[in-house]
């Protein structure tokens, strides 16, 4: 497993490079998935569950931290191709950021690539990375006012994802007030609730994913 270490290029020229990248991508059938959320709320988790529920679909994961490899040794003991990234106190990841890994992780044969991006709520959604799709995770613990304070993500994902639902019992969590205050930012996202602790919700996230993987190649068939 390699680690490289990366510098924001904090340009205008950021949009030019998500493009190029995301059209990269559509032409090679790899859809690239930029995981955002707060430090905790079960990224890694989730991505393992993953890995190991969806052994027929090629999967690799660069893993985006300001510091340590723990999260992409994790991931290569699953199996997976992973890269470490360190973002040189950056607090996300931009399209050249994600360029550079993507070219150091040569995983070109990979159906998915999700990019678990750098643990907040707030500067990760600033970035086009160069993703076809984002989702963001919001653990029950967290709370359901975090849609009111951090709008911006909210509105740029494409998927929420409300994770560790096995917790519930234990932390005050109103699904349907979130679900209310999410839609109010972005009516057309997408709501799961899973655990990946239990499995409970997986089967219709990872639905979900193969039909956003087949979308994605039917556009690059069509030139989309
Ligand atoms: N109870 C429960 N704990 C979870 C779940 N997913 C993750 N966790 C725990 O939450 C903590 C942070 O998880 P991690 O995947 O490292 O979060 P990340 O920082 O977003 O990558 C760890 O202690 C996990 O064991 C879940 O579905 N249920
Ligand atoms: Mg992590």
């Amino acid at each position: 497993m390699k680690t490289i270490q990366l510098n924001a290029t904090v340009t205008a020229s950021n949009q030019r490079d998500a493009d190029k990248l995301r059209e990269e991508m559509r032409r090679s059938g790899t859809l690239l998935i930029n995981i955002m959320s707060g430090p905790g709320s079960g990224k890694t988790s989730l991505l393992s569950r993953l890995i190991q529920d969806m052994r027929d679909i090629k999967i690799s994961v660069m893993e985006a931290d300001i510091a340590s490899d723990v999260d992409a040794k994790r991931i290569e003991t699953l199996g997976a191709k992973s890269i470490q990234v360190h973002t040189s106190g950056m607090c996300h990841m931009d399209a050249g950021m994600t360029t550079a890994a993507w070219d150091s992780l040569d995983a070109q044969n990979s159906d998915l690539v999700f990019l678990e991006n750098v643990g907040n709520l707030i500067c990760p959604a600033e970035y086009d990375t160069g993703a076809g799709k984002k989702i963001m995770l919001l653990s029950v613990p967290e709370g359901d006012d975090k849609p009111l304070k951090y709008p911006l993500m909210f509105r740029e994902s494409d998927a929420l994802v409300i994770t560790k639902t096995d917790t519930a019992d234990y932390f005050h969590f109103d699904y349907s007030k979130c679900e209310e205050r999410v839609r109010a930012i972005h009516p057309e996202i997408k709501i799961f609730s899973v655990s990946a602790k239990t499995g409970e919700g997986m089967d219709i996230l990872e639905n979900w994913l193969r039909n956003s993987l087949m979308e994605w190649r039917q556009s690059g068939r069509k030139g989309v």
